[in-house]
């Protein structure tokens, strides 16, 4: 659009009194003050999804504009996809604001003016450089959601419990360590999305049934609240347990016998190597109750399979079996590139998939990439139905973007769904033939699509 186009866009809204304006996505680096001219608007956009193109378009302002602060019948806001630094305090003005976007900016400072936009119900501001959530904020009554995920932010104000309208608050990956007690008090509260914070709650109880999702609030209350007075705890009597080690070690033959105190070594025959991994169940009874252990039996050698490092998870209980202490070492490398962060629920690590050389190769042909799309459905419809619905779904995502141009493709999204698919595969507790060629596909996925998985150390 040229600048005269655009200011007979102006124009012929402000003449007709147009309530809505939609400017996204034009490359504006400032805003024409013929702008304020249009008194009559009550919803700008200056930047939004795109339903058709499935991606955010925005503009280029580095500054909120000062002519959108004259637009005093302004409802709903959009500005979210543009690079503005700060939010003037003059937004005091617009105070018939409702809904108001301002998510993928570069804001550092949520100012205390923001208090005054009694209307608003709708807050967002995730996706920016924010630290500090000023007590302020309670201020917003009739608030109903509030998205400031993807900042870092380190406090949870006592004073947000007083948004007693509250329905969402998000917070998803940023620094968090502590939930205020008052939070409980937050009738209204639905949903609490607090995955990726340090926070001392494990990852599956932060995230919801489905990996994008948020857990539920109140187990994820319970459990915060509950694990600060043991008191009150129930202990969950149930583990993981990884036996690793070389080859005819004789892992099998220890989870053999674990399972069943008087198994024999067989006279004969040897025991056949392990091919993959097999779990197995081992339950005994422990304080009056069933503790359930699933043991990992992992193939000798098997271990030192780049895919397998995926399923060493934290969290977990290990046992190496060696014959020589000379062979710790060769694991101690095999955890490190599994890279434990050491902290439960630990910040998100990347694990280098293969050599640094194939991980820009994206011209491996998109036949090739669906041929492993396809072999990964296969194994994965052997998954229990939960994890197979997930898997399923985000193999569709995967498959969505590689039917697209290879320069079209968000490879960010690609990995992305690829860390997710190999979280589930690990957190599978029964045996799936073929989950090693499963692990391996999706490994060699990403290499031929030119894409590094960042994964998760815990689950
Ligand atoms: N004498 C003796 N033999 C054992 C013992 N434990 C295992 N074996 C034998 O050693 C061989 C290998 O044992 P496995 O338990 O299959 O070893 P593994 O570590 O599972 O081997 P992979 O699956 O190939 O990695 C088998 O023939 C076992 O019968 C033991 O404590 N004493
Ligand atoms: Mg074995």
């Amino acid at each position: 659009m040229t600048k005269e186009e655009l200011l007979q866009l102006i124009d012929s809204s402000a003449a007709e009194g147009q309530t809505e304006l939609d400017l996204a996505g034009l490359e504006l680096e400032e805003l024409p003050p013929e702008i304020g001219k249009c008194t009559q608007l009550e919803t700008l956009v200056l930047g939004k999804w795109d339903e058709q193109r499935l991606t955010w378009i925005g503009n280029k302002l580095t500054e909120f504009p000062d002519v959108v602060l004259q637009l005093t019948n302004l409802k709903i806001l959009y500005l979210s996809n543009n690079q503005i630094t700060v939010i003037p305090e003059a937004i005091a003005q617009l105070s018939n604001l409702t809904l108001l976007y301002l998510s993928n900016n570069q804001i550092t400072v949520i100012p205390e003016a923001i208090a005054q936009l009694s209307n608003l119900t709708l807050l967002y501001l995730w996706n920016n450089q924010i630290t500090v959530i000023p007590e302020a904020i309670a201020q917003l009554s009739n608030l109903t959601q509030l998205d400031l995920s993807n900042n870092q932010i380190t406090v949870i104000p006592e004073a947000i419990a007083q948004l007693s309208n509250l329905t969402q608050l998000n917070l998803w990956n940023n620094q968090i360590t502590v939930i205020p007690e008052a939070i409980r008090c937050m009738e209204k509260l639905e949903k609490l999305d607090l995955r990726g914070n340090p926070l001392p709650i494990p990852p599956e109880i932060l995230q919801g049934e489905k990996s994008y999702e948020a857990g539920d609030l109140r187990t994820i209350l319970d459990f915060y609240f509950q694990t600060r007075n043991p008191d009150d705890c129930e202990e969950l009597y149930e583990a993981k347990l990884l036996i690793v080690g070389e080859g005819v070690a004789g892992k099998t033959t220890l989870a053999k016998k674990l399972l069943n105190p008087d198994y024999q070594l067989p006279e004969q025959e040897q025991e056949p190597s392990t091919e993959g991994i097999d779990v197995l169940r081992w339950k005994f009874p422990h304080n009056g109750k069933t503790f359930r252990v699933h043991i990992w039996d992992f193939g000798g050698q098997e271990i030192y399979h780049a895919t397998h490092q995926f399923f060493l998870t934290e969290r977990s209980f290990y046992i190496l079996l060696t014959e020589d202490s000379s062979e710790t070492n060769n694991f101690q490398n095999a955890f490190q590139g599994a890279n434990f962060s050491g902290n439960i629920g630990g910040s998100s690590n990347t694990a280098q998939v293969s050599g640094n050389q194939s991980v820009h190769n994206n011209n491996a042909n998109t036949a090739e990439l669906l041929k492993l799309i396809s072999s990964m459905r296969q194994t994965a419809a052997q998954f229990p139905e939960d994890e197979r619905e997930e898997v399923l779904m985000e193999i569709g995502n995967v498959e969505a973007q590689l039917n697209k141009p290879a320069d079209k493709r968000s490879l960010k999204l690609i990995a992305k769904k690829l860390a997710v698919i190999l979280a589930i595969a690990a957190g599978i507790a029964s045996p799936i033939a073929n989950i090693t060629d499963f692990t391996n596909n999706v490994t060699d996925l990403a290499q031929k699509a030119g894409v590094e998985i960042p994964m998760r150390s815990a689950r």
